[in-house]
């Protein structure tokens, strides 16, 4: 190391009764000798250093004051502007804690919301249920129409069936008439047949009983009443003719009598009797002989064949019984 770079003592500044000494940090001792003319240099070089010193200060003070207060300035500014924003800040926070508690309300909005939706969603979901149950229902009913529709095209023929079977229907309507005719006559006729094989005549409804025996007018009476008939009466031309002419001429008692009456003639079965029936009288006849003469008979074979006569003597009697259908 150079002598030359050995450590340069640092350099005071004193100031004292207006001297100013500029000497190393630790002062010359009295006992240094003088620095003569080097001490002097030194002064001179110090007090151009102090001056340029100054002058750079000034000069720097110059330059630099603007800068500096602009940028005072600046930081004026920047302090006001971030004391907006800070004001600005705290306004928020204000709203954001007056929207806390707006918020907290369209929270419990949401909920009821989020609560209406779901069970707007509940009813929807029934909704879609009825309506997948109505859509089935139309399905079938559409289904059945169809089929409705389809019977409704055979109706035309249906009717023309219909119409055959109603006629059908009538032919055997008719048909089952004439059958139950049929079988009314068959009836009529086994009916018939029965009672000629017990000895009856059948004429115009009504059967006869010609009897082959003699009775008295009363025992004859008992006799056809015993067998659900009357000693025959006589109400026309026609069933006169048929008695006299099957009586074959043999006196035959008839039912007509005034027994028990006060001289009427009747008819024991309860026919009312005709006073045109006079007609049938024997001519001469009723002569009521020894007024004892209250019963009557057919005596001859002729249209007029009537004759009173005592109810006691015995001839034969003819029975009358209205014929009535048996049951099938
Ligand atoms: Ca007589």
């Amino acid at each position: 190391m150079k002598p030359e770079e050995k450590e340069a003592p640092d350099a005071h500044f004193f100031v004292d009764k207006q001297n100013i000494a500029l000497w190393p940090r630790d002062p010359p001792s009295k006992q240094d000798p003088p620095l003569g003319p080097r001490k002097s240099f030194t002064i001179r070089v110090v007090l151009i250093c102090l001056s340029l010193i100054m002058v750079t200060s000034i000069v720097l003070q110059a330059i630099l004051y603007p800068w500096f207060m602009g940028t005072i300035s600046d930081v004026k500014a920047n302090a006001q502007w971030l004391k907006g924003r800070v004001d600005n800040i705290s306004i928020l926070g204000s709203e954001m804690k007056k929207d806390s508690g707006g918020m907290k309300a369209v929270s419990v909005q949401i909920e009821t919301v989020n609560a209406s939706l779901d069970s707007v969603h509940s009813q929807i979901l029934i909704l879609k249920t009825n309506v997948e149950k109505a859509s089935a229902q139309i399905d079938n009913l559409r289904k059945k129409w169809e089929e409705a529709d389809h019977l409704n095209t055979q109706i035309p023929e249906l009717k023309r069936d219909l119409d055959k079977a109603s006629a059908l229907n009538g032919m055997v309507r008719t048909l089952q008439s004439r059958l139950d005719n049929i079988n009314k006559s068959l009836r009529q006729q086994r009916d018939i047949l029965q009672m000629v094989s017990q000895g009856w005549e059948f004429f115009k409804d009504n059967f006869y009983y010609f009897s082959r025996i003699s009775k008295t007018w009363y025992s004859a009476e008992q006799f056809c009443v015993s067998r659900d008939s009357h000693l025959t009466s006589v109400t026309s031309q026609n069933e006169q003719e048929f008695l006299y002419k099957t009586a074959g001429g043999l006196p035959h008692w008839i039912g007509l009598t005034k027994a028990g009456s006060e001289g009427d003639w009747y008819w024991v079965d309860d026919t009312p009797f005709n006073k045109d029936s006079v007609r049938f009288w024997l001519p001469g006849e009723p002569n009521n002989v020894g007024n004892s003469e209250h019963c009557a008979n057919i005596k001859v074979s002729s249209l007029r064949s009537w004759n009173d006569d005592s109810c006691d003597i015995k001839l034969f009697f003819i029975c009358k019984r209205p014929y009535i259908q048996s049951e099938p």
